[in-house]
């Protein structure tokens, strides 16, 4: 397989450590990604450098910090090609963002009777502003099932969204089968019926290479953490014309054009929905990740992550007692794979692995509608990212193996 990446994980001192005795294999990243040596010198430089507060000093270090983060929006606005910086929208990651969308677009546009239309397969952040929005607005909300093979079904699909529709809001990629979803042709479809498209690219933007404009959708929303940026800061992209007629979303410093006692007028964009005080060193470090992934190429870590997942899903498959969940096509499938391990409660099969030093989360993955509707409770999750390799790939299934015969060699010593 390509394993040209395999090296970078010289990258990531905090993957060069034992866990349990064992050589840590990080197999977590759809809830956060490592961070590179790189994003962290970018903070401390930051920090030893050119901290002060943006937009409001004539001093140099002001005009200095503000420099920096005005580059690091022009980066991620290269990141996702969007047309416009001003059209980049620094939030404190995904859910952020589609609150936002939800509270100010949803709040102006959306009224009783009207349709909001949403996948099975939504992690809680890209359900619940919808729901709660179609709740407080009298709308209905309505849901995209699935196919067998935990794809979206897009002949319903094509009956769901209809003139009433108003919001079409999906994953680019499943946080938990690791589908990956015709974001495109969605958007093609909302647009058809004057509905607008909002995605959400929390499992997309770190490990494909997005480009807004092609994909022609409304608003975009991503988390830096998870494409090896800090933590609490993200990224709402929204087509100018939207985010110009709607109304802000918080208020305070920052976000004003003129205040008066009794009544205000707002910033330009993007400042319109960048109230307060900014997390100015997270902007500066997740610029600092966007470089790092376009020095890679975002084609080569999405060919290096299917490699592996190549490699890994038939063996997944083919150990007697586990179930993988979501597309069975190697190729259908982003580095997020989530399965069982016969009747074992999959925390006990992710303690297990951590006893092996291979780092899994279990749980519903912030998914209960589709835990629900796939008749689970629970599942494991291992999600691979680009300092992965097919070593890793080797210690799982290794791990996996070593599970089963310890919870089999358990059950015949106590009975
Ligand atoms: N959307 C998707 C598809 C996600 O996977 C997540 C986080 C979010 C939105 C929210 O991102 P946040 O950075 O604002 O929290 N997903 C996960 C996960 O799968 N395990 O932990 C967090």
């Amino acid at each position: 397989m390509a394993n040209t990446l395999s090296k970078l994980n010289q990258d990531f001192p905090i993957l060069n450590q034992t866990v349990n005795d064992e050589q840590l294999v990080y197999l977590d990243n759809a809830a956060t990604a490592q961070r590179p040596n790189q994003v962290i010198e970018a903070l401390t430089h930051f920090y030893q450098t050119d901290n002060a507060n943006v937009h409001r000093g004539v001093h140099t270090l002001a005009e200095r910090a503000t420099a920096d983060y005005e580059e690091a929006r022009r980066k991620l606005q290269a990141f996702i090609n969007a047309p416009e910086p001003e059209e980049v929208i620094f939030t404190k990651g995904c859910t952020d963002g589609l609150n936002l969308v939800a509270s100010t677009y949803g709040e102006a546009n959306i009224k009783a009777g009207d349709e909001i239309v949403i996948s099975i397969m939504e992690h809680h952040s890209n359900l619940i502003p919808w729901q709660q929005l179609a709740i407080r607005k009298h709308a209905t909300l309505k849901y995209i099932h699935l196919t067998d093979d935990g794809e979206l079904d897009l002949d319903e699909t094509a009956q769901l969204i209809t003139d009433k529709t108003k919001i079409v809001a999906v994953a680019h990629a499943s946080n938990v089968m690791g589908t990956v979803n015709p974001v495109k042709q969605l958007a093609a479809l909302a647009h058809q019926h004057g509905a607008i498209f909002v995605g959400d690219g929390a499992q997309s933007v770190p490990h494909m290479k997005v480009d807004v404009q092609d994909l022609d959708v409304d608003f975009y929303a991503f988390s830096g953490h998870k494409m090896m940026g800090p933590t609490g800061i993200g990224v709402l992209y929204g087509k100018r014309e939207l985010l110009e007629a709607m109304p802000p979303y918080q208020f305070g410093g920052e976000m004003i054009g003129f205040v008066h006692q009794f009544d205000s007028t707002w910033a330009e964009l993007p400042y319109k929905f960048e109230a307060g005080t900014q997390n100015i060193a997270g902007a500066v470090g997740l610029g600092a990740a966007a470089d790092y992934l376009t020095n890679i190429g975002m084609d080569q870590v999405q060919a290096h992550e299917q490699a592996i997942v190549n490699y890994l899903l038939p063996k997944l498959e083919a150990i007697d007692g586990v179930t993988v969940y979501g597309p069975q096509d190697p190729a259908k499938h982003t580095g997020v794979i989530a399965f069982n391990l016969n009747d074992l409660h999959p925390h006990d099969v992710a303690t297990a692995l951590d006893m092996e030093g291979v780092a899994v989360r279990a749980g519903h993955h912030c998914a209960q509608p589709l835990m629900e509707y796939l008749g689970l409770t629970a599942t494991a999750r291992a999600s691979f990212y680009l300092y992965n390799t097919q070593a890793d790939a080797d210690r799982l299934l290794e791990a996996l193996q070593e599970t089963k015969e310890f919870f089999n060699h358990g059950t015949s010593e106590t009975k």
